[in-house]
């Protein structure tokens, strides 16, 4: 047997909870081979980004031809780019159609506050990026910012399906409008609905929100586990249905450990599960 092949195009969480880490723990729970193109360091922890640190352009593009010379890809996501001119420059390879099917979380800002993008971020995703995606997954933030509008005003399923729609006649095909930083208005801070806009239609998907703090790296493993399952031949709304349950189980798992005084990582390997049956060897 051998594997399918994901590539994770994204910067590195010294923390190991988000990030590209994230994202090979993901593609390893699929039984996916991870590949990488690295974009950005970042000095972080569970409490705070402390520095980043951009790669070129030039060198991120080298790194995602040099592997897709020698090894067949079936599914790509895209994380954090870090500058506009890498996510043009992605966007370049995208419309050359040299890229497997992409899923673009069009990473902005930390949820700690800390910028990943430098300015024009948010221009160049629409322009170069967004049209040449099969999924893209904004949260309220950056649908916001994406969109030019007030994040308050997505404050409802049916707002929140209105940006999906704004974000696909940018060119994109799916979107998911994820509802995880919802805290008010006409859905209560009990759910976390995600609400996904695509050619079928529009599709809430509901989870009860689970109390933790251990959340870091949700968004970056929801598009990681939709391109894993892209690269495992899944249809688009299967990979994004799977990937909502995969990150609800993560979440829910990893609910009672103590890594870091913030937001500590998920549990991607169902290393929860094991417990229950007893020490490892
Ligand atoms: O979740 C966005 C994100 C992506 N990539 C890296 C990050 C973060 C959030 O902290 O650190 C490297």
């Amino acid at each position: 047997m051998t594997p399918r092949v994901a590539m994770t195009i994204a910067g590195s969480d010294s923390g190991g909870g988000a990030g590209l880490q994230a994202d090979l723990r993901t593609f390893a729970a699929y039984r996916v081979h991870g590949t990488v193109a690295v974009t950005a360091v970042t000095a972080q922890s569970t409490v705070e980004v402390t520095a980043v640190a951009p790669l070129e352009a030039e060198m991120v593009v080298t790194q995602i031809l040099t592997v897709l010379d020698d090894i067949e890809v079936h599914g790509a996501k895209t994380g954090m780019l870090a500058r506009p001119a890498t996510i043009r420059a992605v966007g370049a390879l995208a419309e050359r159609g040299v890229l497997p099917p992409l899923v673009v979380d069009p990473v902005l800002v930390s949820s700690t506050g800390h910028a990943l993008m430098e300015l024009g971020g948010a221009e160049a995703y629409r322009e170069a990026l967004i049209p040449y995606a099969e999924v893209v997954t904004p949260n309220l933030l950056e649908a916001a910012v994406l969109l030019g509008i007030d994040v308050r005003e997505l404050s409802s399923v049916g707002a929140m399906a209105d940006a999906g729609h704004a974000i696909l006649e940018l060119g994109a095909t799916h979107c998911i409008v994820k509802g995880g930083h919802l805290l008010h208005g006409g859905v209560t801070a009990q759910r976390a609905p995600d609400v996904v806009v695509g050619p079928g239609g529009v599709v809430e998907l509901d989870a009860p929100r689970v109390a933790t703090t251990n959340d870091h790296g949700t968004g970056c493993s929801l598009a990681a586990a939709t391109a894993a399952g892209l690269a495992r031949g899944l249809s688009t709304p299967l990979a994004i249905e799977a990937a909502k349950a995969f990150v609800h189980r993560a979440i829910e798992q990893a609910a009672p450990w103590k890594l870091g005084r913030g937001h500590g990582p998920i549990d991607h390997l169902g290393w929860g599960e094991q417990e229950a049956l007893g020490p490892l060897p």
